[in-house]
């Protein structure tokens, strides 16, 4: 077990979000959003699955903090649903959503787990969606008033806050490719959609700090490294590329250097380039220092200049050996890779503390006979990413925690229930849930790493 090497001020923890694990998408006065909507959509989920129901967190949240705690975990990310908070995405507060989180932050307080709350993850309110979502400077006006909505309430005790989780994600699979809400084919509406989600966080930081003050606030991004598929110049040009789209496109900005001259040249020539988008004072606002970094990391992209650019990225990472592709031939099993992420952040940023807020894999052994779930494979994933982080530490990328995801088995999004990342397994129909065997592994290295360093905690 890697656990017992990380220093003594190590946050170990797992992550979910909003929609992918609380249901009652309806209950409580919560608004719709534009997941409500996207699952509705023929085609657009497999098997049209919906987040309606999903591990109904919303009503099991105390047991579900009970599994925390018995997993020895001491820190919880989760998100918070923006249309709970303010259904119609702004104006008038629902108190029962911020009730649902402040229970939920009061229970995980009382069982010694600290929060670390993310303000987004995807599920905008359908009436900014409505108002043109994303693609309007408006809605990053409309995410400062929900940011001092929730953290004016719950700021006293959450210390830690996320603004954005994957602005790539949201931006270009949202609205370059279409496959994630809400749906939109239209590269230069996912350039427009970027700068706000950057802006959302620029401007939210300073609100955090003045209404938790204490809290550290940061970003999560998906940095999905790039290796060229051969040596050959085109496959190191196009490898290049990718990293400009996926990873420095938001590196840059955040550390202070603008977006990266050589994609806004190429969004010009696909005549992508928004006009008037960047306004006097966003970059300042967007570069505005952070306390932490957080780093999802699942896999690498292998890219080839003769395909499209579209197949160069997971879900295909065609070039790499079948057998270590995760289910649904989603992403190949690559723990070096982390390692080469980090050091390059070290080496190419003024990083701050870096938190691995996502890494995990997804497996779907199911319970057996006996009702065990042995999902080996998860087992060795962590463990493989584990070293590899630790390496990094080691050679000085200040290194802060570790989140897997997920807590539960919970909805992948455009893959409905097809792929299960959890460490909890869980059934849909009956909401039982059953720790993993990668569940009690990690569980007795959190255990044995608290041994070493904390033996009277
Ligand atoms: O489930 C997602 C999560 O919502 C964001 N990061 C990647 C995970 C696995 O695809």
């Amino acid at each position: 077990m890697p656990h017992i090497s990380f220093p003594a001020r190590f946050v170990w923890g797992a992550a979910t979000s909003a929609y992918q694990i609380e249901g009652a998408c309806n209950e409580d006065g919560k608004g719709p959003s534009i997941w409500d909507t996207f699952c509705r959509m023929p085609g657009k989920i497999d098997n049209s699955a919906t987040g309606e129901i999903t591990c109904d967190h919303y009503h099991h949240w105390q047991e579900d903090i009970a599994w925390m705690k018995a997993l020895n975990l001491q820190a919880y990310r989760f998100s918070i649903a923006w249309p709970r908070i303010l259904p119609q995405g702004r104006g008038d507060i629902n108190p029962s959503g911020l009730d649902f989180y402040d229970r939920l932050v009061d229970g995980l307080l009382e069982a010694g787990i600290q929060p670390y709350a993310t303000l987004y993850h995807w599920d905008l309110p359908q009436a900014l969606q409505d108002a043109g979502g994303w693609t309007e400077r408006c809605t990053a006006e409309a995410f400062t008033g929900y940011t001092d909505a929730v953290t004016r309430c719950l700021g006293d005790r959450v210390k830690h806050w996320m603004t954005i989780n994957e602005p790539w994600v949201s931006a270009f699979l949202g609205h370059e490719r279409g496959v994630h809400a809400p749906g939109w084919q239209d590269t230069g509406a996912a350039v427009r959609a970027a700068h706000h989600l950057l802006l959302a966080h620029g401007w939210s930081v300073p609100l955090i700090r003045r209404n938790s003050p204490g809290a550290q606030v940061g970003i999560a991004l998906d940095i999905v490294p790039t290796e060229p598929a051969s040596p050959s110049f085109a496959d190191e040009l196009a490898a290049r590329r990718e990293d400009g789209l996926h990873n420095r496109w938001f590196l840059d900005p955040l550390f202070g250097r603008s977006y990266p001259t050589d994609i806004v040249d190429d969004f010009c020539r696909q005549q992508a380039w928004p006009e008037a988008l960047i306004q006097p004072g966003d970059m300042q606002a967007i570069a505005v220092p952070v306390d932490f970094l957080g780093i999802n990391y699942y896999t690498r992209a292998i890219v080839r200049a003769s395909i499209p650019e579209s197949d160069n990225l997971p879900p295909t990472n065609q070039y790499a050996d079948p057998s270590e592709w995760m289910e649904g031939g989603w992403a190949d099993n690559y723990p070096q890779g982390l390692y080469n992420l980090l050091t390059r952040l070290r080496d190419d940023y003024p990083i701050p503390p870096i938190y691995i807020t996502e890494n995990g894999a997804s497996y779907n052994d199911a319970p057996d006979a006996q009702g065990c779930v042995n999902d080996t494979r998860r087992i060795a994933y962590i463990e493989s990413h584990l070293q590899h982080a630790l390496r990094a530490a080691q050679s000085g990328v200040p290194l802060a925690g570790y989140f897997v995801w997920s807590l539960f088995d919970n909805f992948e999004w455009a893959r409905g229930y097809t792929m299960r990342f959890g460490l909890v397994w869980v059934d849909y129909t009956t909401q039982q849930r059953i720790p993993k065997a990668s569940a009690l592994w990690y569980r007795d290295g959190i255990a044995a790493w608290r041994a070493h360093h904390h033996p009277v905690a």
